[in-house]
C-alpha cells in the first residue's frame, strides 16, 4: 500500500492551512509516494504552504482563484506546459457568505446563492473541462462534499444547496468524461474542525452529537478522508465513477431520534 500512487501526479486545491482537509489528503497523497502540485487562492495560502512543505520532496505551487476562468485555464497550461500529463486532481474548496449559513434558508440573498454556486460547483466543471487536456492518460477526479447536500440539515442552507448540485455534477461529469477513462467521484466527510468550519454556528454541538450518536463514537480526521483520496485516486478504485463515499464514521447510514 506505501506506493500507491507511485509514480502518479496529483494536483491538489484548497489547503489553507494545516488544519484544511486538502491538507490532509496531500500528508497521505505524499506518503503513497505521489508527486503533488498545489493550488492556491491567494498569497496567505501560499505562504502557508510553503511553510507547510518545507520539508517535501520538489513541491510546485500554482496560483488559482477559481471565480476566475483565466486563472483556471493559465493553471492547466502551465501544468501541461511543466509536466505534460498529470493523473489526478483532488477539488477541495466551497464558499459561501456567513451570514447565509444560520436562520431560514429562504433569506438566502441571490448574489449569495450565485457566489456559493460559482465557487462551490461550477469550479468544480470548469476544472474538469480545462483538465482535459493534462489527463491524456485518463485519471481521478475528487470533490469534498457533506451530508447537508442528501438531507435539509439545519444552518448548512445554502452550502447544502450547493453540495447537492456538486453531488450531481459528479455524476454527470463522470458520465461524460468516462470515455477518456477519467473518473469523477465525492467524499462526503463528516464536521471537521477547520478554518471553513470556525466560526460557524452551533458546529461544537454537532461534534458532541457525533461523539455520542454515531456508530464509531467519534468523528473522522482528516487523514481519514484523505486516506480514502488516496483509494480514489489510484487504480484499487478503478472501476468506480459517478460515487459518493461517505468518511463519517457511519452518520449517514443511522436515523437519529
Ligand atoms: P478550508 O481549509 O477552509 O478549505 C476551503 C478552501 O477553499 C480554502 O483553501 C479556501 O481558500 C478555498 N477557496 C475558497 N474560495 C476559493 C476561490 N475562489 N478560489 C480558490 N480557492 C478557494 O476548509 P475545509 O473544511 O478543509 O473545506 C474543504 C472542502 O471540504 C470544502 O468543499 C468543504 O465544503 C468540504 N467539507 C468540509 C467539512 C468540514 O466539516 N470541515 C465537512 C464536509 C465537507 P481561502 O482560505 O483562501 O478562502
Ligand atoms: C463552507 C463553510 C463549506 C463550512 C463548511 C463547508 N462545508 C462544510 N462545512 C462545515 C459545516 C458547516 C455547517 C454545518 C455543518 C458543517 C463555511 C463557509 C465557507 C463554505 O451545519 C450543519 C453550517
Amino acid at each position: 500500500m506505501k506506493s500507491i500512487l507511485k509514480d502518479k501526479t496529483i494536483l491538489i486545491m484548497g489547503v489553507a492551512n494545516k488544519w484544511s482537509i486538502a491538507w490532509g489528503i496531500a500528508e497521505s497523497c505524499f506518503e503513497a509516494g505521489a508527486n503533488i502540485i498545489f493550488s492556491y487562492q491567494g498569497e496567505r495560502n501560499r505562504q502557508a504552504l510553503e511553510k507547510l512543505t518545507s520539508n517535501m520532496r520538489s513541491v510546485h505551487l500554482y496560483k488559482c482563484d477559481v471565480t476566475s476562468d483565466e486563472e483556471i485555464i493559465d493553471l492547466f497550461g502551465q501544468i501541461k506546459e511543466n509536466f505534460g500529463i498529470i493523473n489526478g486532481i483532488v477539488h477541495s474548496i466551497a464558499f459561501a457568505k456567513r451570514e447565509e449559513l444560520e436562520g431560514a434558508y429562504y433569506n438566502t440573498s441571490r448574489q449569495g446563492y450565485h457566489l456559493a454556486q460559482d465557487i462551490s460547483v461550477y469550479s468544480l466543471v470548469a476544472v474538469a473541462n480545462h483538465a482535459r487536456k493534462v489527463l491524456t492518460d485518463g485519471g481521478s477526479i475528487v470533490t469534498l462534499t457533506y451530508f447537508g447536500g442528501e438531507k435539509a440539515v439545519p444552518n448548512y442552507n445554502v452550502m447544502g444547496v450547493a453540495k447537492s448540485a456538486l453531488e450531481s455534477s459528479v455524476r454527470y461529469l463522470a458520465a461524460d468524461l468516462g470515455v477518456d477513462a477519467i473518473r469523477v467521484n465525492s467524499i462526503s466527510a463528516g464536521p471537521i474542525k477547520t478554518l471553513a468550519a470556525q466560526g460557524v454556528k452551533g458546529f461544537n454541538d454537532i461534534l458532541h452529537i457525533y461523539e455520542d450518536k454515531v456508530p464509531l463514537k467519534r468523528t473522522v480526521t482528516q487523514r481519514e478522508v484523505g486516506d480514502t483520496a488516496v483509494f480514489l485516486l489510484s487504480r484499487m478504485s478503478r472501476g468506480i465513477t459517478g460515487e459518493n463515499i461517505h468518511v463519517d464514521a457511519g452518520y449517514h447510514a443511522i436515523g437519529l431520534l
